[in-house]
C-alpha cells in the first residue's frame, strides 16, 4: 500500500514538494500555522483592500475571482494595474499568497493570452491559477510556457472535481485529470488539484519522475456548518475537509467576508481547519 501524503507535514513537504509555488506556499502554512485560504468575493476594489489588511495575518493564501470587482465604481478611481499591485504589496507586508480562481478552459493559443495580457495580465501578481482538465494537455503546455517567462514562481492547480452539486468533476474524470497531471513534462509546475478529497499522492505513485509525488488539494464549499446556498454550493465543515477528507487547504468566501466580524471568525476557521490538520497527521 503506498503511503499517503496526507500523513505528512507540511513542514516535510515543504522541503520535497516538486513544484517552486508549493514548497513556498507550504512553508508559509507552516511558518504561519494556517491553511486558510480567503477568497475575496467582494466587488468593490476599496473593500477588498481594507478587508485584506484585516485578514492578511490569518491566511496562507488569498483567492481572488478579477473578473467581477467593479473598478468604474469605486470612489478613489483605482486601476486594475495599482489595485494588483496593491494586492502584491498586501501579501508581502502579512506573508500569504495570490490565487487567481480563473478556471481557464480554452484551447493552449488562447489561454496564453488570457493569462499573459488582456486587462488583467493575471501572470504578472498570481502565484498560482487553476485550470480545468477538459481542453485536453495543450492548456497546461501552454500555461506553463506563459508562467516560465515570468522569472517568479507560478503554480497551476487543475480542476479534478468541484464543490458543487451535480457537477461532472470526480470520478473517472478525476482519474483522467491526474494522469494528466502526472505528466513529467510539467512536473515542476502543475502544484495540485481543486478536488473534495486527497487526490494522488505517497510513496508508490511515482508518475515518471521516480520521486514520490506530491499534490497540494485545496478546497472550496467549507463553511462552519453542513449546509447549501440555494444555488448549488455544498458546505462541509473543516473536520470533514482535513481531518476526514486529506485536503490540504481550506477555501472560504461568504462565510467570512459575510460575517459581522470577518477577523473573530476567519479565527474560527483557522483553527478549526488547523486543529483538524495536526489530528490528521498524529493519527
Ligand atoms: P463561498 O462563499 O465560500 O461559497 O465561496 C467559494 C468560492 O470558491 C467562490 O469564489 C467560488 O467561485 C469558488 N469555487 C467553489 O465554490 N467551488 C469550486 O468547485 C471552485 C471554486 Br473550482
Amino acid at each position: 500500500m503506498p503511503s499517503s501524503t496526507s500523513t505528512l507535514t507540511y513542514e516535510s513537504r515543504s522541503q520535497t514538494h516538486p513544484t517552486a509555488a508549493g514548497r513556498k506556499l507550504l512553508q508559509i502554512i507552516s511558518q504561519k500555522r494556517t491553511n486558510l485560504c480567503l477568497s475575496i468575493d467582494h466587488t468593490d476594489p476599496d473593500k477588498i483592500l481594507t478587508l485584506v489588511q484585516k485578514l492578511g495575518p490569518k491566511i496562507c493564501l488569498l483567492k481572488t475571482h478579477i473578473d467581477i470587482i467593479s473598478f468604474s465604481s469605486t470612489t478613489t478611481s483605482t486601476t486594475i494595474k495599482s489595485f494588483t499591485t496593491k494586492l502584491q504589496a498586501l501579501a508581502q507586508e502579512h506573508t500569504f499568497m495570490i490565487f487567481e480562481d480563473r478556471k481557464f478552459a480554452d484551447i493552449g493559443s488562447t489561454v496564453q493570452h488570457q493569462y499573459r495580457g488582456g486587462v488583467y495580465e493575471i501572470a504578472s501578481w498570481a502565484d498560482i491559477t487553476n485550470a480545468h482538465s477538459i481542453p485536453g494537455p495543450g492548456i497546461i503546455r501552454g500555461l506553463k510556457e506563459v508562467a516560465d517567462g515570468i522569472g517568479e514562481p507560478r503554480g497551476l492547480l487543475l480542476l479534478a472535481e468541484m464543490s458543487s452539486k451535480g457537477n461532472l468533476g470526480g470520478g473517472e474524470y478525476q482519474e483522467r485529470t491526474l494522469a494528466m497531471a502526472r505528466n513529467k513534462e510539467w512536473r515542476g509546475f502543475v502544484m495540485g488539484f481543486i478536488a473534495m478529497k486527497e487526490v494522488g499522492g505517497g510513496s508508490g505513485n511515482d508518475g515518471e519522475g521516480g520521486e514520490e509525488e506530491d499534490f497540494i488539494v485545496m478546497t472550496p464549499g467549507v463553511g462552519l456548518q453542513v449546509g447549501g446556498d440555494g444555488l448549488g454550493q455544498q458546505y462541509r465543515t473543516p473536520e470533514e475537509v482535513v481531518g476526514r477528507d486529506g485536503c490540504d487547504v481550506v477555501i472560504v468566501g461568504r462565510g467570512i467576508v459575510g460575517a459581522d466580524d470577518p477577523v473573530a471568525v476567519a479565527e474560527v476557521y483557522r483553527e478549526r481547519s488547523w486543529e483538524a490538520y495536526e489530528g490528521r497527521v498524529k493519527n
